[in-house]
């Protein structure tokens, strides 16, 4: 069974959406193996965000993430990484379909609600930033 790494951002703790995220993940039958509530700071974003480090955006995005608690999951499930991107849809909440999380409650780019890994090898990586081995249950 493969894992993914999940993480509800900034906005979408403060606009009270992490329960819709999770509801959505068990609905559509990922099984949620870890979370917890925490303040990512600067060191952690610029690491997670590492493969952005040369884009315009990179600046805001790390003050965006490090702006209030954030929601980091880990979810498990067939070909969880794709299954997860699905439901989060397009990165743009513009572009993403109604039904998808970006899609039904979002409409800014940086303030796009939720993080989801895009490889099995990002998964790994940003799955062990967030947790230790032994809070994966
Ligand atoms: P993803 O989150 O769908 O994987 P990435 O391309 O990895 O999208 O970008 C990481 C995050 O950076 C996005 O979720 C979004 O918050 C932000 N971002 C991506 N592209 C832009 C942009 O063009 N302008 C501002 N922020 C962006
Ligand atoms: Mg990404």
């Amino acid at each position: 069974m493969a894992l993914t790494f999940v993480m509800v951002k900034p906005d979408g703790v403060r606009r009270g959406l992490v329960g819709e995220v999770v509801h959505r993940f068990e609905q559509k039958g990922l099984k949620l193996k870890a979370m917890k509530l925490i303040q990512v700071t600067s060191d952690l974003a610029r690491e997670h965000y590492a493969e952005h480090r040369e884009k315009p955006f990179y600046p805001e995005l790390v003050s965006f993430i490090t702006s209030g608690p954030s929601v980091p999951m880990v979810w498990e499930g067939r070909e969880a990484v794709s299954v997860a991107r699905t439901v989060m849809g397009a990165t743009d909440p513009v572009k993403a379909q109604p039904g998808t999380i970006r899609g039904d409650y979002g409409i800014e780019i940086t303030e796009n609600i939720v993080h989801g890994s895009d490889s099995a090898l990002s998964a790994e990586r940003e799955i062990a930033l967030y947790f230790r081995p032994e809070e994966i249950l």
